[in-house]
């Protein structure tokens, strides 16, 4: 039976515009997904908007619209974000939708039923830009007296009637999941905070707030709209068919990976699995997080007009050259800074140089040389078999990367044997085997062909597009582009398209 593979990535606000952070967490989400399902899994991929809470009904007064229209058009908005970033989702899960309530309101009576939810009051600091509510001991005072959460949000004062889920009884629970799935929270540095985090003591959670009424009620208790992050971190078992366990896709759950930012390693790490051990439900399986973009060294932000559009991204350089740029440029848990050179850069010299020039110079000679049809390998050479060892060993090497989504551990990967590549094709110099040697010229440009092959198949879950584009052009016919099928050979004496540059250098436009 083909295995299942669940991912997906945090359901974004409709407080606003979507940026380049959101658009890098669903590319790096896709990138798994496409490598998931061309090595053979059967992959579900969750996408979506989270909808309710103060922060979005207080943007929607904002505009000026009610809260519903609000999310319509900001959802929409996301989605058409996502779709241009090529990211290939299997379901866009929004939280105003019917079948969310009816899952959350079923998680509610689960926990309630068990015993983890009481009434009482909640007075506390508050944050509405990150939803969260925070002890007076993790928030700093500015010099005008007023205090900031460590994401340097505001906070205000809160008090009113709440629900309160006994977070504090998880404490021992959560160390044993933490013990015993090790790779339960990535990277390793994010699961140590996590960890020194509840064994600093759990505090029961407010989980119902009473000041307004954007949200999903909270059952048989008028006044009460769910905490949004309860509300929000149960999509991912709404999008399974939670509570409907003979769902079509309730066999997906547990996730195979929850991909977040660094910002929201709590909620994913803490929260998330207490309130489903509460529930009886299976947990995920990790909580993979992320590092944080800046633009030239600065934060993103509004006021600094910094905000970087993705698709204004995209139209400058390209879809595939962005998407790659954002998965190599950083660690995938540090952080990165985004600036016009370092794209530049990486198109030119990785994209347009080291893969583009590669493929187009064997092709072009295939071409010219070989009439356009593929040439047979040869006696391998120790040279030869250098190279197609190194490529034959990229598969097994990348997966493991995926697996840990060190991304850019598996792209330098891929590069090496591009490099190795470019040194093996400078020092065989088939153009001028033309003139002395037809056969070792045609050994040498299969044994490149063999190479350039193996490398656009393992980049296709990043570049999608130029891959299948370089795939076209090497004769791979479209049902032979899944990792198991690198095993078998092209044939020889197959019919060659005319080859065509896939990576246009990025040149600056004129002043
Ligand atoms: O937190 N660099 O939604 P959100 C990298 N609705 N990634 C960034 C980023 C940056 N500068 N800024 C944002 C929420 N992100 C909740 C999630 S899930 C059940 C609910 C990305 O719209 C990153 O993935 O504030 C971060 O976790 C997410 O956007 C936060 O998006």
């Amino acid at each position: 039976m083909t295995q299942r593979f669940y991912i997906t990535t945090p359901i974004y606000y409709v407080n606003g515009t979507p940026h380049i952070g959101h658009a890098y967490t669903s590319i790096a989400t896709d990138v798994m997904a496409r490598f998931k399902r061309l090595d053979g899994y059967d992959v579900f991929f969750l996408t979506g908007t989270d909808e309710h809470g103060q922060k979005v009904q207080q943007a929607a007064a904002a505009a000026g619209v009610d809260p519903q229209s609000f999310t319509d058009r900001v959802s929409a908005d996301f989605r058409a974000m996502t779709d241009a970033m090529g990211v290939a989702y299997d379901d866009w899960i929004r939280t105003t939708e019917q079948r969310h309530k009816v899952s959350c309101t079923e998680l509610w009576r689960r926990i309630a039923q068990a015993g983890d939810i009481y009434l009482d009051h909640y007075e506390g600091w508050y944050a509405v830009r990150d939803e969260a509510f925070y002890d007076e001991s993790e928030l700093t005072t500015r010099p005008d007296g007023t205090k900031i959460a460590p994401s340097g949000a505001p906070v205000e004062w809160v008090r009113e009637p709440s629900y309160f889920f006994k977070l504090s009884a998880f404490q021992d629970r959560l160390l044993k999941l933490y013990e015993e799935q090790p790779d339960f929270v990535a990277p390793s540095s994010r699961r140590s905070e996590v960890i020194s985090f509840v064994k600093g003591g759990l505090r029961d959670l407010s989980v119902s707030r009473t000041t307004f009424s954007w949200g999903i009620p909270v059952p048989d208790a008028p006044g009460h709209v769910m905490y949004v992050w309860l509300d929000a971190l149960n999509n991912y078992v709404t999008a399974c068919g939670f509570p409907d366990e003979n769902a079509p896709r309730w066999p997906y759950w547990p996730a195979d990976v929850h991909v977040v930012g660094k910002d929201i390693i709590r909620f994913h790490a803490v929260y998330w699995p207490a309130f489903l051990m509460s529930a009886g439900l299976p947990l995920p399986k990790r909580v993979s997080s992320h590092g944080w973009w800046v633009v030239e060294g600065e934060k993103m932000s509004k006021s600094l007009g910094n905000v970087i559009e993705p698709r204004k991204l995209v139209e400058t350089y390209g879809l595939d050259q962005i998407r790659y740029f954002l998965l190599r440029e950083k660690p995938f848990g540090g952080d990165g800074s985004m600036s016009h050179p370092a794209i530049v850069s990486r198109i030119n010299v990785e994209l347009a140089n080291d893969l583009g020039n590669l493929a187009q110079r064997t092709l072009s000679l295939v071409a010219r040389n070989c009439g356009a049809t593929l040439p047979a390998r040869g006696e391998a050479t120790e040279d030869d078999a250098a190279l197609l060892a190194a490529a034959d060993a990229l598969l097994a090497q990348v997966r493991v990367h995926i697996d840990r989504q060190t991304f850019h551990e598996a792209l330098e990967e891929i590069w090496k044997v591009i490099r190795a590549a470019n040194g093996y094709i400078d020092r065989q110099a088939p153009w001028a085997l033309n003139k002395t040697d037809k056969v070792r010229m045609g050994a040498v440009l299969r044994v490149l062909v063999d190479t350039i092959r193996v490398v656009a198949t393992l980049l296709q879950p990043v570049m999608p597009g130029s891959m299948a584009r370089m795939l076209d052009q090497l004769g791979v016919p479209a049902d032979a582009r899944t990792f198991a099928a690198l095993a078998t050979r092209l044939n020889d004496g197959a019919a060659l398209p005319p080859p065509q540059g896939v990576f246009p250098r990025y040149v600056e436009p004129a002043a």
